[in-house]
């Protein structure tokens, strides 16, 4: 409960200095390198290569806003935080934008000072245990351990679920991931609760053999993925809330890293306007009129980004379902540019 009580009292303090929030995108063309939240490392979603390189679908976001901001999807620094740090990084400054598994509630969106710009994947809160505990489905969990990360929406969803249910458990909240996840390998809990699309990262990424653990059916909440920013500067919010369009328009208008170029001579109006060949949208911004071609020539469609990272291609293997556009029957509404 600390953690919220400091977050609310650092939303007010930014709030009672006028103007504190306004001007990122200033600082950001001034500095050269966009500031992005990440996590300190969920394979799919934003972690370090062998190399070093961050990737993930996460990533590709802090890329697109760079490549929207400044011409170039390499100037952004991925700035690992932990669950628990996520929120007082984007209030102090520390980061521009947060992109990194964060559940979008109207609690973040109003009290802590922070407000979404978008849903990037949506997910909901699932159970993954190992194979040898003998448990087909979350009913069953009744007088389980569980295992959670401290400062995520998933101790109280969890708590709200088991309430609802009658399902009694006792929670094992420990702040570090690497650490969670160890507690769990070593059998200190008996299930590990979060995003859906954690648990595939965890199990293909974290366990030895994967084929020993099975992420239980049950799905037990809403948990809308998004950026983040603060509050107070509309401007910025712009930016990365159109960024993420752009990458899904670019799919749904069949535009990708591969053939951009050849779409520089499309009659289509709303490509014509997406890569700027129409002027505009990027000036409306305060960008390159290029913003729009910069992210699909070097980052790629939504739909490109999701099959790398966490879709076929990847070792995750998550399948598009609500992450699909509304014209294949997701929940992936772009809204339109011009
Ligand atoms: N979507 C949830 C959970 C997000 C979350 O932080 N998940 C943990 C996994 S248990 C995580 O990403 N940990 C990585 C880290 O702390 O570096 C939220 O926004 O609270």
């Amino acid at each position: 409960m600390r953690y919220f009580h400091y977050a609310i009292g650092a939303a007010a303090l930014f709030a009672a200095l006028p103007g504190a929030n306004a001007g990122t995108l200033e600082v950001v063309k001034e500095r050269g390198v966009v500031q992005c939240g990440v996590t300190t490392g969920f394979a799919g979603f934003s972690a370090p290569d062998a190399k070093g390189n961050w990737t993930g679908l996460d990533v590709d976001l802090c890329r697109a806003v760079a490549a929207a901001a400044l011409g170039d999807a390499s100037k952004f620094k991925a700035v690992p935080l932990n669950s628990q740090q996520r929120f007082t990084a984007l209030q102090s400054g520390e980061i521009d934008v947060l992109a990194r598994n964060t559940t979008v509630t109207q609690q973040r969106d109003t009290a802590l000072g922070a407000i979404h710009a978008g849903i990037n994947f949506y997910d909901g809160q699932g159970f993954l245990v190992s194979r040898k505990l003998g448990v087909k489905s979350a009913k069953e969990l009744d007088g389980a351990t569980v295992c959670m990360q401290t400062g995520t929406s998933n101790e109280n969803t969890m708590a709200d679920w088991a309430r609802a249910n009658n399902v009694t458990y006792k929670p094992v909240v420990i702040e570090q991931f690497n650490e969670v996840v160890n507690a769990f390998v070593a059998g200190r809990c008996d299930v590990f609760s979060t995003d859906a699309s954690g648990l595939a990262s965890i199990r293909v990424s974290k366990m030895q053999n994967p084929d020993d653990y099975l992420v239980l059916p049950e799905i037990i909440s809403k948990e809308p993925l998004g950026p983040f920013v603060r509050q107070g500067d509309d401007a910025w919010l712009n930016v990365v809330k159109w960024s993420l369009t752009a990458m899904l328009e670019a799919e749904e208008l069949g535009l990708t890293s591969a053939n951009v170029d050849e779409h520089l001579a499309s009659a289509n109006p709303n490509v014509k306007r997406l890569l700027g060949v129409t002027e505009g949208a990027g000036k409306n911004m305060g960008l390159d009129e290029k913003w729009a071609y910069n992210i699909v020539k070097q980052v790629g469609n939504y739909g490109e980004s999701f099959e790398r990272n966490v879709g076929m291609q990847s070792p995750l293997k998550i399948q598009r379902g609500l992450n699909a556009l509304w014209t294949k029957g997701g929940l992936m509404y772009p809204l339109p540019i011009r």
